[in-house]
């Protein structure tokens, strides 16, 4: 077992167990739609060895698990990942050491959808859009998903194109239409993001409107937090803290950003904003005191929700994989006994400073550490980068269509 002197601070037996946990107790949800040609609206660049099928992409996330050791799920996308037998798509995932996560539904790319599609005008769009949705119940059940979730397009362009009270009231008699569908132990995720595509008004916005519909329709409706998907500035720790404390918070699809749904590598713009939220999950599962909140940051799904337009996106989501694992571990050094002391006696410098020392911590070698012990390389992404299996998938999927987000 490496020693725990590796660790700057703090130095006791109980923080390396702590961070034991990052390696084996943490799961992170690879998207099957972060290993296709994607781009921006202005231009798609194709990368060699992009899968051409759901069962490629597949074989990607199984490569970032197999380097990682923590990517144990893939979340899927309807219709692109659409196949005729869910069961045997789980069982080749299974074979490959991954479990099916999030069924993901699209109702914003088909021609019936461009005014909306459960807070449409039209009953006949509304119904289409909570049979798409109540299929991917269906999907999760026959997969062995525990998760469907529900990101919507819905929204207005201009004042006065729809009413917007009767398009929420639209809204909520579609999921409870759908609640009912979820497989039994199947939860719902409802995702809100604050504009795009609709440029005027969104039909989820943000947290509190997501939140408020959950609880209209029931206890396995939970918020789904993308951290690309607020305004600049937005305290997002402080939501998540918020909805730990509602019992509501179930997944995150964890991107980074600078200006807008950027989609960048979790991690790589904002670090500390990552391990701020890391910090409020840390905080609520070893919080004894508030049960709500300590079921709920034990059972959040941490899913990826990255495009890679100009990087290799295998490289680039075992980087995003090992970030959110150095940010868990960093949050599992904050001293919580030292913090709670610094903060009951008004001390506020040095309640600052025991969450800033644990950030500003190198966990790195111990991680490689942790790794080598199971059995993983010391650094995921140097020892993908050596492997050659990048030239070997490119060659051996030379010819036929690469997937896209179609
Ligand atoms: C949306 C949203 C959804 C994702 C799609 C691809 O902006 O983040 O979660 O499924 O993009
Ligand atoms: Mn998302």
């Amino acid at each position: 077992m490496p020693q725990i002197a590796a660790v700057t601070r703090p130095a006791t037996a109980p923080a390396l167990e702590r961070i034991a946990w990052a390696m084996s107790g943490i799961n992170v949800e690879i998207p099957s739609w972060g290993f296709v040609n994607t781009g921006t609206r202005f231009r798609v660049f194709p990368q060699a060895g992009v899968p051409r099928t759901v069962f490629e992409k597949i074989d990607d996330a199984a490569t970032v698990h197999r380097y990682t050791g923590i990517a144990g799920s893939v979340s899927l996308h309807i219709p692109w990942d659409r196949v005729d037998d869910y069961a045997a798509l789980a069982s080749y995932a299974r074979e490959r050491g991954l479990r099916i996560g999030g069924i993901n539904s699209n109702t914003f790319q088909d021609e019936d959808y461009k005014l909306g599609s459960l807070c449409h005008p039209s009953a006949a769009v509304r119904q289409k859009a909570v049979r798409a949705i109540i299929d991917c119940c269906e999907i999760a059940g026959l997969s062995g998903s525990n998760a469907v979730k529900v990101w919507l397009g819905d929204g207005t362009n201009y004042p006065g194109q729809d009413d917007l009270r009767w398009r929420r009231h639209r809204l909520v008699e579609g999921l409870q239409a759908v609640y009912p569908h979820l497989p039994n132990g199947v939860r719902l995720y409802l995702e809100y993001k604050l504009y795009e595509p609709a440029l005027y008004s969104t039909d989820v916005q943000d947290w509190g409107q997501a939140l408020a519909v959950c609880r209209a329709l029931g206890d396995r409706a939970t918020v789904c937090v993308d951290t690309g998907h607020h305004a600049m500035g937005v305290n997002i720790e402080q939501i998540v803290a918020l909805l730990l404390a509602e019992g509501r918070l179930g997944s995150f699809d964890l991107n980074d950003k600078k200006y807008g749904d950027d989609d960048l590598m979790v991690g790589s713009i904002d670090p500390y904003q990552l391990f701020r939220i890391a910090h409020e999950l840390v905080n609520a599962m070893r919080d004894d005191a508030d049960a709500v909140a300590q079921r709920c940051a034990n059972e959040v799904v941490y899913m990826l929700d990255q495009c890679h337009n100009i990087e290799p996106k295998v490289p680039a989501m075992i980087r995003s994989v090992m970030n959110l694992q150095e940010t868990m571990a960093k949050a599992l050094l904050v001293d919580r006994g030292a913090l709670l002391a610094a903060q009951v006696a008004g001390d506020v410098l040095e309640a600052n400073r025991q969450v800033q020392d644990a950030f500003s911590t190198d966990v790195r070698p111990l991680l490689a550490e942790l790794r080598v012990a199971r059995g993983l390389p010391a650094d995921p992404y140097r020892a993908y980068l050596a492997s050659g299996e990048a030239e070997a998938r490119a060659a051996a999927r030379a010819g036929g269509t690469a997937a896209g987000w179609g």
